[in-house]
């Protein structure tokens, strides 16, 4: 891989953007690769938990406006092809998905960010849906995640005016989850990986596609849906080692299983 860092080491899965000189903003490459990456995070078992960051001091500007530019480049196509499988890949993948924002997250970097499932956002690092500034309208399933994060009325206020906001007001609006210093983001964030990579991840998995049906399910199907999971994650290995566990008052060992 050329334009992203990806290892797998202790359960986690590890995607650094590496493109810093150009604030990792995406290329069809890069997209590409971060795609492969995202689907083997899927179907390696060894990873139980996936990490998300960038290189330098941005998490990611979007697009690469130069990319977007050359000759020959289709907008449509861009959206199909790169981002659209990288959102439907991180909310499909049945694995915790951490996110650490180290730095600026504009357009399209943004809204990744906003479909992983905790994001950790550095004191310094800054939330821009750029788009409104170059005359385009947000992609990325930003106008899916933002206003159930935020509410209609502030999505629709950010993603007009393009304001920059700062970790304080993203935890304050319920953007993301944490701030955290930024010499200290990269270890708080490595722990969480390392720490949901031990925890009974088939169930988390399971969770996952809970919240995931909740976005369109009424009551009465999302009721159905919890039972039917619940059936599930009790026939687990995880399970029966985590009630065993309690009663024999140990700390439980969880398989993924
Ligand atoms: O085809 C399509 O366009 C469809 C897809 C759309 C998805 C999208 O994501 S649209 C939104 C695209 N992103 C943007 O509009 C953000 C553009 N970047 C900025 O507004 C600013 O760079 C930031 C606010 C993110 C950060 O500002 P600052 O002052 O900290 O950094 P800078 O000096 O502007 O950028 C540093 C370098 O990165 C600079 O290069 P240089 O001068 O050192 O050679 C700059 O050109 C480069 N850079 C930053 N963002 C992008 C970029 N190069 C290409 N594409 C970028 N998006």
């Amino acid at each position: 891989m050329n334009y992203i860092d990806f290892t797998i080491q202790n359960g986690v899965g590890k995607i650094i953007l590496n493109r810093p000189d150009v604030l990792n903003s995406f290329t069809m490459d890069m997209a590409l690769e971060m795609q492969s990456a995202l689907d083997e995070c899927a179907s390696n078992k060894e990873v139980r938990s996936i990490l998300l960051t960038g290189a330098g001091r941005a998490f990611s500007a979007g697009q690469d406006l130069a990319a977007a530019m050359a000759p020959g480049a289709d907008i449509k196509v861009i959206v199909e092809k790169q981002y659209n499988p990288i959102i439907n890949k991180i909310r499909n993948l049945e694995k915790p998905v951490i996110c650490a924002v180290n730095g600026v997250a504009a357009g399209a970097g943004a809204n990744i960010a906003f479909a992983c499932d905790i994001i950790l956002s550095a004191t310094s690092a800054t939330y821009i849906q750029a788009f409104s500034k170059i005359g385009l309208v947000p992609d990325s399933g930003g106008t899916f995640f933002l206003p159930r994060l935020i509410g209609l009325q502030r999505a629709t206020a950010l993603m007009m005016l393009g304001d920059k906001v700062t970790a304080e007001q993203a935890l304050q609006y319920g953007m993301i989850y944490k701030v955290i210093p930024d010499d200290q983001l990269m270890a708080e964030a490595e722990k969480l990986a390392l720490m949901m990579a031990q925890m009974a991840t088939r169930g988390l998995g399971l969770t996952k596609r809970l919240l995931n049906a909740s976005l369109d399910n009424n009551l009465a199907q999302q009721l159905t849906l919890e039972g039917e999971l619940q059936a599930a994650a009790a026939k687990t290995y995880d399970n029966q080692e985590g009630v065993k566990a309690f009663l024999e008052k140990r700390k439980p060992v969880f398989k993924g299983e």
